[in-house]
C-alpha cells in the first residue's frame, strides 16, 4: 500500500467516512497497516479525521508538492507525468543533470521543497527557503542545434511570466534574458544547463525558482531590496500545487508551439512581455560592461546593444540593467 493508493481511496470518499475494515480489504493490507499509514499521512500535515465506529475521512491536504498532491490537479499529456520529489536537496537542477545523465526521459521534473544549494546564473546562489516557494527543474530533450538552446530559455520565460498572469491577473515583465518581474523586482528565477556535443542537444534542463509565498520579513537581507513573491504581490496565500499545475501547462504547451512552429511566435510572446526595445541598458558580460540601445532580441535569443558610435554589438549572455 502506498500513500497514493490510501489518498486515492479517501479522496473518491471525502464526503463520508470509510471504514478501516472496507479500506483493508480494498488494499488487501491489514487494518493496522491502514491505521500506521493514516498516522504517517498525520505527520506529513494530511488532517484526517478517524472515529472508531465510522472509520477515517480525509479533511484536509497540505500544500505539499509530492506527486500524490500533485497527480490529481494535473492535465499536462506528458510534462511533469513523473516527479523525482524531494522534501530537501542540494540543488533540483543538479539532480536533474545527474537523472538525464542516467537516461530519464524528456518531462520528467524534479521539484523539491527547499534546496540547500540553490543556484542561479554565473555561480550565484537562489535563496530557497522551505515549503514557501517553488523550485522545479524539467528534463527536455529537443532535437535542435545548440545554438538554438537560448531559445528554450525564451520559451521557459514565457511559460513562466504566462502562469503568474493567469494565477494572479497581474502583468509580470520579463528582464533579459530570464528574470521575471513584478513592479521592478524579481518574483522568478530561470537557470537552463544544457549538455550537447558541437551539433547536437543531449538534452536541456529547465531550471525555475518561483517566489510564491515568502513574506517580506522572510526574505534574506540581501535580497529584500530586489525580490517579491506572488503572495506580497496579491496580498493572499498561493496555492503551490495550483500554481505548479498551471505552470506545467504552460511549459508544455509553449514547449509545442516552439518545436512545430519555431521561435518566431515564442519571441513575439517574450517581446510583448519583455518591451525591451528602445531601453537604454547597461549590460554586463563576460566581464566587460556596455552601455546603449537595445534594439531587439534576434532568432538565436542574443540581445542586439546599439552602442554610442552607432555600430551594433550582439551579447549572448550577461546581465542587464534599465538606465533612466
Ligand atoms: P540569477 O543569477 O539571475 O539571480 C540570482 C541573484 O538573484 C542572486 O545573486 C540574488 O541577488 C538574487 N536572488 C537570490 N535568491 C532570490 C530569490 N529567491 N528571489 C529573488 N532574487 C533572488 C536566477 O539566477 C536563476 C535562479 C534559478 C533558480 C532555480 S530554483 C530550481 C532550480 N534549481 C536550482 O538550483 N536553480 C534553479
Amino acid at each position: 500500500m502506498t500513500d497514493d493508493e490510501i489518498l486515492k481511496l479517501l479522496r473518491e470518499h471525502s464526503s463520508a467516512f470509510l471504514s478501516g475494515e472496507e479500506i483493508s480489504r480494498r488494499l488487501k493490507v491489514t487494518r493496522t497497516a491502514v491505521w500506521k499509514r493514516v498516522t504517517r499521512l498525520r505527520a506529513l500535515g494530511y488532517e484526517i479525521e478517524a472515529s472508531t465506529r465510522s472509520g477515517y475521512r480525509l479533511i484536509q491536504s497540505p500544500d505539499l508538492l509530492s506527486p500524490s498532491e500533485i497527480k490529481p490537479f494535473l492535465t499536462t499529456k506528458w510534462m511533469g507525468k513523473t516527479i523525482h520529489y524531494f522534501p530537501s536537496i542540494d540543488s533540483t537542477n543538479s539532480k536533474a543533470y545527474q537523472l538525464a545523465l542516467e537516461g530519464a526521459e524528456e518531462g520528467e521534473v524534479v521539484i523539491a521543497e527547499s534546496q540547500l544549494k540553490g543556484r542561479g546564473r554565473l555561480g550565484r546562489y537562489w535563496f530557497s527557503p522551505p515549503y514557501l516557494n517553488l523550485y522545479l527543474s524539467a528534463i527536455l530533450r529537443p532535437k535542435i542545434p545548440p545554438h538554438r538552446a537560448s531559445l528554450i530559455t525564451l520559451t521557459a520565460a514565457v511559460a513562466t511570466a504566462d502562469a503568474i498572469q493567469k494565477y494572479s491577473g497581474l502583468l509580470p515583465l520579463i528582464k533579459w534574458p530570464n528574470d521575471i518581474l513584478l513592479g521592478d523586482r524579481k518574483v522568478a528565477g530561470l537557470l537552463n544547463e544544457i549538455h550537447s556535443e558541437t551539433d547536437r542537444i543531449h538534452f536541456v534542463i529547465l531550471g525555475i525558482g518561483v517566489n510564491l509565498n515568502m513574506s517580506g520579513k522572510m526574505f534574506s537581507e540581501e535580497i529584500r531590496g530586489v525580490a517579491t513573491s506572488l503572495k506580497k504581490e496579491m496580498g493572499e496565500t498561493i496555492s503551490r500545487k495550483v500554481f505548479l499545475c498551471s505552470l506545467l501547462e504552460e511549459l508544455e504547451g509553449w514547449y509545442a508551439i516552439f518545436l512545430k512552429e519555431g521561435g518566431a511566435p515564442v519571441l513575439e510572446a517574450w517581446r510583448e512581455r519583455a518591451k525591451i526595445k528602445g531601453k537604454r541598458v547597461k549590460v554586463t558580460s563576460f566581464g566587460e560592461t556596455l552601455s546603449g540601445v537595445a534594439v531587439d532580441v534576434d532568432l538565436d535569443g542574443a540581445l542586439i546593444l546599439k552602442m554610442k558610435d552607432g555600430k551594433k554589438k550582439r551579447i549572448v549572455a550577461g546581465d542587464v540593467e534599465y538606465k533612466r
